[in-house]
């Protein structure tokens, strides 16, 4: 039985109009694929309709070969054409995803910024740095001799009251000053020397607006041929200038077991007197026990409360705000 080929000639027509239809509908790349297979595939809908191709009367057969090349080629036409439009579309969702909106605000993260006290330590050595300096440093754990006995201390001086000494089970004790550190400091050392010595101290202090039992320290101390009293003041005159800006600064005679002469400075702030510094010139006990020979070196040295001169320039009220790590407190410096 011979088959019309106009028969096999209109089911390839609709076939293209089914697969061009379904390719226009269709939303992924995936489908898209799929409807390739069903379609042109080697087991595909279009090869199946040849199958029947011999049926034909021969001499039709390459009308029908004709006809199904065009519509192969035009389904195919199609499916390119998809194709093209679903990888754009795919494209331009990526790039619209991605997109960055550099305008948009940023993720807020806090920024942690200098303690106060270590503000204060900062500023202090930078200043004696730039005076020629050095930095020094120490434990806090000390032996009698260097905290006291070294420094023109010893154990029946009225001046172990005055520095309520935490000690250790052991015999040793938590420096009550940073002088400890100086002392070794000058016998590791030949003169001329200038360090500055920063560091935590301890005192059996009770704790009040103005006390704690820690708090921090910095002296400096310079030995040298010829250093006299005027280069102490001098040195502690432009230390405060540059510390609180152009103040009035006064020396009152004062007592220091490890200083002779020795002073309190007091700076004219807001209106009114505060003492923020201990100094004097070197007690010849205290370079002896060192083995300078206080003959020929002289030295001058000063202490100072971190905390004390934190507190004056900050105008705060309490010294344990500094240790409470209140940020709403540490935020306003
Ligand atoms: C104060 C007073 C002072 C010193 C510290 C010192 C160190 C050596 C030798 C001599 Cl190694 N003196 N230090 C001198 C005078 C005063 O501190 O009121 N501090 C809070």
């Amino acid at each position: 039985m011979v088959v019309p080929v106009s028969d096999l000639e209109s089911q390839l027509q609709s076939l293209q109009v089914e697969a061009q239809g379904a390719i226009a509908t269709v939303e992924t790349l995936d489908a898209l694929d799929e409807i390739r297979v069903n379609f042109l595939g080697k087991k595909g809908k279009i090869s199946k309709v040849l199958g029947g191709m011999g049926k034909l009367d021969p001499a039709d057969r390459p009308k029908l070969g004709a006809i199904a090349n065009e519509v192969k080629k035009a389904v195919q036409g199609s499916l390119d054409q998809q194709r093209e439009a679903l990888q754009a579309a795919k494209i331009q969702a990526q790039l619209e995803a991605e997109t960055l909106d550099v305008t948009m605000p940023g993720t807020y993260r806090p920024q942690g910024h200098k303690h106060p006290l270590n503000s204060t330590i900062d500023k202090a050595l930078d200043i004696f740095v730039g005076l020629g300096y050095t930095v020094a440093s120490g434990t806090e754990m000390e032996t009698d001799y260097y905290n006291f006995e070294a420094l023109n201390t010893p154990a029946d001086h009225p001046a172990r009251d005055m520095a309520d000494t935490f000690y250790l089970p052991d015999g040793n004790l938590l420096r009550t000053h940073t002088s400890a550190m100086q002392i070794r400091y000058m016998e590791d050392n030949e003169p001329p020397i200038r360090i500055a010595a920063p560091g935590r101290v301890y005192r059996r202090d009770t704790v009040d607006a103005t006390h704690s039992a820690v708090f921090h320290q910095i002296e400096i101390l310079a030995v040298d041929e010829g250093l006299t009293f005027t280069d102490l003041k001098g040195t502690i005159e432009e230390f405060l200038f540059q510390m609180f800006g152009d103040v009035e600064v006064r020396f009152r005679a004062s007592y220091f077991p490890f200083t002779e002469p020795s002073a309190e400075v007091d700076v004219r702030w807001k209106g009114r007197w505060l003492e923020v510094l201990g100094c004097g010139m070197v007690d010849p006990n205290v370079l002896k026990a060192v083995g300078y020979d206080p003959e020929i070196y002289t030295g001058f040295a000063a202490g100072f409360g971190v905390e004390r001169f934190a507190m004056v320039l900050h105008q705060m009220d309490d010294i344990r705000r500094l240790y409470n790590s209140d940020l709403r407190f540490l935020r306003q410096f």
